[in-house]
């Protein structure tokens, strides 16, 4: 709690194009808190690195990050924005929550499982912590609430234990937070195997509707879509394909599931599909719109990531003076 209001703090890694995934699942979600909680949202530019990546890439999508952001509606006077490498505390808290962590606890994270079988060539030490830096910048700012997809609840609860065990050792010194997980779009699906995330790193371009694709691209894509032989839009677990274009198209078009198999009752799937690509590539297209006016004032994005560390640090350094006495160092 910080002033009365309750703690909203979450992040986005700038590691490649974000996803409807992205989208529907987190970012949308974070403007719904601005108005009644103090709202933190990161570019969390240091998780990134866990994973190899080209530094003009970096450089580029840490804008890009923080232009979507404000293109999908948070208004940088009501939320603060940042980024994380900008505020220095995060990777301090870090080092001393990796100290508080188990070896075991970071071993069964099924995030870090999939990661380095995915990048078994560079199976590093900050992509094993990488979940007590993800608790560091939550604890930071005494935060409440997490808005996140469901992939990130293993590690939210790491947070909340790291939180109580450090609390216990040394008397409250964080707030335990809570995920904020949206039911309806917890988990978008990969368009080629619907049975698996849709993942901004995925190599396969036809998998993954990115935010920032043309509506060109976005009706090829939907058209494309893996579905099943039975040829009815019917929402069940052995339909995995539909009913991950149902879920699409209702975040799109508010429509429930029942309306939408009425709708589509006795019409094949090219009509279906076609109908999400269209209500995605229209409900995106403002985004798309106000994210290129943003991208064109670097002066601009950049006086807002100031300000955002700025506002952070002062509240990043409140927590940190705190830790630092309990833990023992002199000051
Ligand atoms: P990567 O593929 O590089 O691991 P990612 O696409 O999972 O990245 P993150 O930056 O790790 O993206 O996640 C940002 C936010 O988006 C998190 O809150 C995460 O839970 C959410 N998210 C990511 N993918 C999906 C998805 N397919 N459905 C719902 N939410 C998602
Ligand atoms: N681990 C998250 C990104 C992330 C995050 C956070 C989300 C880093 N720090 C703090 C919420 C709160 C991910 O991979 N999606």
């Amino acid at each position: 709690m910080i002033q009365d209001k309750k703690v909203v703090f979450s992040g986005v890694q700038p590691s490649g194009n974000l996803t409807i995934g992205n989208y529907l699942g987190a970012i949308k979600n974070f403007s719904r808190f601005s108005d009644e909680y103090k709202t933190f949202y990161c570019v969390v530019d240091l998780h990134a690195i866990t994973v190899r990546q080209v530094p003009a890439d970096l450089r580029r999508r840490t804008y890009e990050t923080l232009a979507l952001y404000m293109a999908c509606g948070l208004d940088e006077k009501k939320n603060t924005l940042f980024v994380q490498s900008h505020v220095p505390a995060h990777a301090e808290l870090g080092w001393m929550l990796d100290c508080y962590t188990m070896f075991g606890e970071l071993s069964r994270m099924t995030q870090f499982k999939d990661k380095s079988q995915k990048h078994a060539e560079n199976i590093n030490a900050g992509l094993f912590t990488y979940p007590a830096l993800m608790a560091a910048d939550i604890l930071l700012y005494q935060t409440d609430l997490v808005p996140v997809g469901i992939d990130q609840k293993q590690h939210l609860e790491l947070t909340r234990d790291v939180a109580m065990r450090f609390n216990q050792a040394y008397g409250d010194t964080f707030a335990i937070p809570e995920g904020y997980i949206p039911t309806d779009t917890m988990k978008i699906m990969s368009l080629t195997e619907p049975t698996s995330k849709m993942s901004k790193s995925d190599e396969n371009q036809n998998a993954v509707v990115y935010i920032l694709d043309s509506k060109d691209d976005i009706i090829r894509k939907f058209k494309k879509a893996v579905t099943d032989s039975e040829a009815s839009v019917r929402y069940a677990p052995e339909k995995p394909g539909v009913s991950n274009l149902m879920t699409i198209y209702r975040a799109f078009t508010g429509k429930s599931l029942e309306d939408i198999e009425r709708e589509f009752d006795g019409k094949g799937y090219g009509e279906f599909k076609l109908a999400v690509g269209e209500a995605c590539a229209d409900g995106l297209a403002p985004v798309r719109d106000e994210f290129a006016r943003l991208m064109a004032d670097k002066a601009h994005l950049e006086s807002v990531m100031k300000a955002g560390a700025d506002e952070a640090a002062y509240y990043a350094r409140r927590t940190m003076s705190k830790v630092r006495r309990k833990i023992g160092f002199v000051n």
